[in-house]
């Protein structure tokens, strides 16, 4: 009696869930039915420390989550959407992550996305691509919403959170979900991600190897601590002197000099040059002569500011290099770090609420010792070395944030399947 009772049951909510889901557009096949039906059903699915919020069937058509371009998964921007399981969940307490399964054309893998900025939304410029390309994707924000430093920054949960913890919680609850979805597990889960999230993917690599199969990291904005304090350095010996200061018609001047003296060293003239490494260019070839227009050279104190880029910022009681400088040849994507008025934001809001926790902080009050105590819970208290299976670190030379020198050693392998 008991089972026919639950068959009764299953039959009715079946048919209730067949009546409540979407239509997609054009026929459906039975596995998008089934499919279909199935992914309201995960609003019963169970995941430890998890509500999922909504599971609901998106039909195909227009990208409708904003049309912001992506800005490292993919060129496409605002796909076609095919039709998708779209599934909003939160992990307690407040890390928000959202899977987009496809109904047709599953490639059979997994991917997580990473961040951008201080994190703190669901990037779904980054996702459309993703699921167009025939993956189940997801994204979060780390458990903290939108850009305002406060009071996320004071929160100490959700600090870890956004250090390493969501993009982890993500990935698990993730899987999970696509193993109940599809009835077997992703054959492959990557995980993609630049800046911030390639800080990520890093992060992912040394806390939760088992995580992903492979990890593209772009560009990373690594050992945050002293990537900041780089920003800081940048502002220091730049405009915190209006002497000192590089404007943008000064960081055109000095890129034009530049070239001049290294691009054609990799063989082609094409304004990129190949090994900024060696690039012999000396910032004193472009010393004012007497008598010479200001606009086309470099004040005294404007040659040692920009050798103090160059060079990166050094411990000033031991000399020991804090992080690596600007590379020769990324000087037009400078202006944020050099011409003030302000130190670059992230770096800004970093110091003043989530390391000293005053909001008076000014770029001349930097701590090192306050700084080192949030980098180790951060970075260095993993307790396994191990790697994925495979690891990319895609990188530009052009990029100004971007410290290629610290990945010269790192693995080129990408992911093969
Ligand atoms: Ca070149």
């Amino acid at each position: 009696m008991l089972r026919d009772l639950d068959l009764a049951v299953a039959a009715v909510m079946a048919l209730t869930i067949a009546m409540l889901t979407p239509p997609l557009a054009g026929a459906q096949t039975q596995d998008q039915r089934v499919l279909a039906a199935q992914c309201t059903n995960l609003m019963n699915f169970k995941l430890q420390d998890t509500i999922i919020r909504a599971a609901e069937v998106m039909p195909p058509g227009p990208f409708g989550f904003g049309n912001t371009a992506p800005t490292c998964a993919s060129p496409v921007a605002s796909p076609e959407l095919p039709g998708f399981c779209r599934v909003q969940a939160i992990v307690a307490p407040a890390i928000n992550f959202e899977l987009w399964l496809p109904l047709e054309n599953w490639n059979g893998k997994f991917q997580g996305l990473g961040n951008h900025g201080f994190a703190g939304n669901i990037e779904y410029s980054d996702m459309g691509p993703e699921l167009v390309k025939g993956y189940a994707v997801a994204g979060t924000d780390t458990g903290h919403s939108g850009n305002d430093p406060l009071p996320w920054m004071q929160n100490e949960q959700q600090i870890v959170d956004y250090g390493y913890r969501g993009v982890h919680e993500m990935t698990v609850k993730s899987k999970g979900i696509v193993q109940t979805f599809y009835g077997q597990a992703a054959k492959y889960s990557y995980f993609n991600g630049c800046s911030t999230g390639g800080k990520e993917g890093l992060m992912e690599a040394q806390r939760y190897p088992a995580d992903y199969d492979g990890i593209v990291t772009g560009h990373p904005n690594f050992a945050q601590i002293h990537n900041r304090a780089q920003y800081v350095w940048n502002a220091q010996v730049t405009f915190a002197n209006p002497e000192s200061a590089l404007p943008r018609t000064k960081l055109d001047l000095i890129n034009k000099a530049v070239l001049a003296t290294c691009d054609k060293l990799d063989g082609v003239v094409d304004g990129v040059v190949g090994d900024p490494l060696r690039c012999p260019f000396e910032p004193r070839s472009l010393i004012c002569k007497p008598g010479e227009d200001g606009a086309t050279c470099l004040t005294a104190p404007q040659v040692t500011a920009l050798e103090k880029i160059y060079a990166g910022p050094r411990n000033s009681r031991t000399g020991q290099e804090v992080y690596p400088g600007f590379v020769k040849g990324s000087e037009l994507g400078w202006a944020g770090y050099t011409t003030g008025p302000r130190v670059q934001p992230t770096a800004d809001q970093f110091f003043k609420f989530m390391v000293f926790k005053n909001p008076e902080w000014g770029l001349q009050d930097i701590r090192p010792r306050q700084g080192s105590r949030l980098h180790r819970r951060e970075v260095l208290s993993s307790a396994r070395r191990d790697q994925p299976r495979s690891q990319c670190l895609p990188r530009s030379w052009r990029k100004a944030a971007s410290l290629p020198q610290l990945c010269k050693h790192d693995s080129h392998r990408a992911p093969k399947h």
